[in-house]
């Protein structure tokens, strides 16, 4: 079999257009800056993937950190592993984290969307999996007790089965009334919370043990998400379920948390955990600790991934680029399956991304 390989790599930022503007306790993110990859192999077939940052002053930095890497694989073979590991070795002195670790990830999957398409089929096809429906939630950012009520309203009427909201005012009684706002609208439904890191380990247990009785499906990044020793005290303290895990880059992370028992669900996000390679590397750890794995962000990717997830659990359903593919990836009774089109399944529309288009032009 001819090996076909990398040819080229182009890079697009853009600032994604999302449904709602996304506040959290820790930053405001009013459209969602990610870079679109296009991996041109030799034999002509596209892989397409995106990878994001949360701040539009930082996409030149990712767009710059993706074709540095870009530099380093041209011509090889387009095998997803081989490139993947032939990375790692290569990146062994600088190390691959943070906004490389996000480049890494958006090539890997954008090596592993061409790889499918030349085969022809989806991606769960090709990592040896059935397509299945997920439970996704509607993930949304910071409502007060009276805001939020809309949002769970949306949540209801297009009929997720859960909804995260961020928590971290500046006092507990209005991160527990808008919980409790949240909840008579939802009624049987889930409801998550995520406090993105903002709170001292001390005002944690605090408000974590508040909450504890709400009936939360879980309790997300309460405190810095890499103080694990501080997350498995939390962890131990209440009965709801801890969440941690879109800050690991890289599986390294996700072998150090479960050694420090620091959580007890996680949700690995496809772009930090470096990619499709990354990620499966990391569902089966998940199934070794017996930990219940989420998705974040990245719905498309994220769609096929938990099909190869042995202990797959939610899909987070943010919507960063839906508005810039030409194909839906639609929610069909309250379910999110991945589409039957070859690879992940994007194709860009081009006149939206012309639109959107941030950086030099
Ligand atoms: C999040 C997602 C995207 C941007 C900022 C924060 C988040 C989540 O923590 O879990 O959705
Ligand atoms: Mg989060």
């Amino acid at each position: 079999m001819s090996l076909t390989k990398i040819e080229e790599v182009r890079t697009t930022q853009v600032l994604a257009p999302i449904r709602r503007p996304l506040r959290n306790a820790s930053g405001f993110i009013p459209s969602f800056p990610v870079v679109l990859i296009d991996l041109v192999r030799d034999d002509g077939v596209v892989g397409r993937a995106y990878t994001q940052i949360y701040f539009a002053e930082l996409l030149p930095a990712l767009e710059a950190s993706i074709q540095s890497l870009a530099t380093l694989i041209k011509g090889m073979p387009a095998s997803p592993r081989d490139v993947y590991n032939s990375l790692m070795e290569r990146m062994r002195l600088w190390g691959v984290k943070n906004t490389f670790c996000t480049a890494m990830g958006g090539l890997d999957m954008a090596l592993w969307d061409a790889y499918a398409r030349g085969r022809n089929e989806p991606l769960y096809t090709t990592l040896g999996a059935q397509p299945c429906a997920h439970k996704p939630y509607y993930s949304v950012g910071l409502y007060d007790e009276e805001s939020v009520i809309e949002v769970a309203e949306e949540a209801v009427a297009d009929n997720y089965p859960g909804l995260k909201i961020k928590a971290g005012f500046p006092t507990l009684a209005e991160d527990l009334a808008a919980v409790r706002a949240a909840k008579r609208v939802l009624g049987d439904r889930a409801l998550m919370i995520d406090y993105n890191q903002a709170l001292t380990v001390a005002e944690a247990m605090i408000r974590c043990k508040a909450l504890d009785d709400e009936g939360l499906t879980w309790i997300e990044e309460p405190i810095i998400a890499d103080d694990y020793e501080g997350n498995a005290k939390l962890a131990d303290a209440i009965t709801t379920p801890i969440q941690i895990g879109e800050n690991f880059n890289g599986p390294e992370d996700m072998d150090t948390a479960m050694k420090a028992n620091a959580t007890d669900y996680v949700m690995i996000d496809p772009q930090f955990i470096r990619g499709v390679t990354g990620w499966i590397e990391t569902a089966a750890m998940a199934r070794a600790a017996g930990r219940e794995m989420s998705s974040h962000t990245f719905v498309e990717a994220s769609s096929h991934l938990l099909c190869a997830t042995p202990t797959a659990h939610w899909l987070e359903h943010m919507d960063v680029v839906g508005q810039l593919l030409a194909e839906p990836f639609p929610l069909v009774d309250g379910a999110l399956t991945p589409p039957d089109r070859p690879g992940l399944g994007m194709e860009w529309n081009d006149e939206m991304v012309n639109k959107h288009r941030a950086g030099a032009k």
